[in-house]
């Protein structure tokens, strides 16, 4: 018996970090849940990384004057394609949004966008999003159409989740341990404290509150 513990730890620990997973609720001021807010999560164990990374590529289109996704999140070094499916041109340019730390250090840019032909496939064109370790939101808009808003989050940490129409993110294998949990959203402009979550075998919950009301989307 005390043979077959030892070998199941022993396995355990060939299989690298043990992970445990934690699910945040991200609510407004109001209690109601918060879709597309960013939760990040920084494990003090960096040895492991999650399952399935965050896409390296993204497509944003601009669509009946609006960005879709409105907010998308990826990785430091991430590629972003812009599809303008409108008939008209825009011309999106990029901006750091929000405070504090999460305020951008990512180079700006500007895109003509052409209006799509009928009949034409609309060209993307593409962006890299290079600047390394920093965590960045970027807000983008149009100088043709200035109700456009859209937000590009590039996450330093593996571990970021945009949240659900529920206003949950999910992590199911983060490393044990002690861990930071931090949320961005677009219309909290005072950054959250960081949370501290100690992540174990047992599922973890978190609930993070905004300070604001966000303004709810034009859909
Ligand atoms: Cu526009």
């Amino acid at each position: 018996m005390k043979k077959f513990l030892f070998s199941s730890a022993m396995l355990a620990a060939c299989a690298g970090v043990m992970a445990g997973s934690l699910s945040v609720a991200v609510v407004d001021k109001e209690g109601q849940p918060v879709p597309d807010a960013i939760v990040l999560v920084f494990p003090s164990d960096k040895s492991a990384l999650p399952k399935v990374p965050l896409p390296t590529q993204a497509t944003i289109a601009q669509e009946k004057m609006q960005f879709l996704p409105n907010v998308t999140l990826v990785p430091v070094g991430a590629r972003l394609s812009f599809i303008n499916n409108d008939p008209w041109d825009h011309h999106v340019r990029s901006s750091p949004a929000g405070m504090g730390q999460f305020n951008a250090t990512q180079a700006g840019f500007e895109l003509r966008l052409e209006g799509k032909s009928a009949g034409k496939p609309s060209r993307p064109t593409e962006v890299t999003l290079a600047k390394a370790g920093a965590l960045s939101a970027t807000l983008l808009g149009c100088f043709i159409h200035g109700s456009m808003r859209g937000y590009v989050y590039v996450s330093e940490t593996p571990w970021a989740a945009k949240t659900s129409a529920e206003g949950l993110a999910v992590f199911d294998d983060l490393p044990e341990g002690a861990a930071q949990v931090r949320v961005w959203q677009a219309d909290q402009l005072v950054d959250l404290a960081p949370r501290p979550f100690n992540v174990s075998a047992l599922p973890g919950k978190l609930s993070v509150q905004l300070g604001v009301v966000p303004r709810r989307r034009r859909s």
